[in-house]
């Protein structure tokens, strides 16, 4: 399999995380969305959304969108499962991941920077405050569903890791990288912490990849 990727791309990172839970190799093609790679022939061939990730299978399958390609993973390779077993639970677990790829960090992509940059023509400071106002939005509705609720355990769901968790490490990483503190939603900053003590979602984080470039890098 070949995927697609970028290093500080949230929804990449994502999909990291399953495969190292799986372990499952895959090929890493990294495509430089700083360079605007994304939109260049040679990907826009690939997905025509222009967006990371992608995952191409061996028959040559493309499929995009992390939670789709998520999904594949786990119903492809099922062990470790990264939904639980019963209705209800999937359903949970697939509502908070939800919260995460479908509310939150659409808002926070490059695409949406470039158009409030260049369209908009919005001040440094009013980019800052669209995207922590939009940040801070989805920690506190995490926040809402996980604390007290009887399903929510070491993890997001009950004490194995799984899609909501792996949706909601990507967000404190986006607020981590505003320098947003996470103090005001403490049941979400413990299950951060927790998911990224776990090698499969350390050795998946932005900052060490191999196309990280050098100046970003955790030393
Ligand atoms: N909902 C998509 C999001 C894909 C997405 O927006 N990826 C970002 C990087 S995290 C991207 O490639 N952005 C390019 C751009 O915004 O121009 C998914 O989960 O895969």
């Amino acid at each position: 399999m070949k995927f697609f990727s970028f290093w500080r791309s949230l929804a990449s990172f994502r999909v990291r995380i399953a495969l190292n839970l799986k372990q499952v190799p895959a090929e890493a093609i990294h495509v430089d969305i700083d360079a605007d790679a994304h939109r260049a022939d040679a990907y826009r061939k690939l997905n025509p959304q222009m967006a990371l990730p992608a995952l191409v299978t061996d028959d040559g399958t493309v499929l995009v969108q992390s939670l789709a390609i998520i999904d594949y993973l786990d119903e492809t390779f099922p062990n470790p499962p990264l939904l639980p077993a019963d209705p209800l639970g999937r359903a949970r677990v697939r509502g908070l991941a939800l919260i995460v790829a479908c509310e939150g960090h659409p808002l926070l992509t490059p695409r949406v920077r470039r158009y409030l940059n260049r369209e908009l023509d919005l001040r440094d400071s009013q980019q800052s405050a669209w995207f922590r106002h939009w940040t801070v939005e989805t920690l506190a509705a995490l926040e809402g569903h996980l604390a007290g609720h009887k399903a929510t355990g070491t993890f997001c769901h009950g004490d194995a890791p799984g899609l909501a968790d792996i949706c909601l490490v990507g967000h404190v990483t986006a607020a981590i990288n505003q320098q947003i503190s996470l103090s005001p939603w403490p049941t979400v900053k413990r299950i951060h912490e927790t998911a990224m003590a776990l090698p499969a979602f350390a050795q998946a984080h932005p900052r060490v990849q191999p196309d990280t470039p050098e100046a970003m890098r955790v030393k």
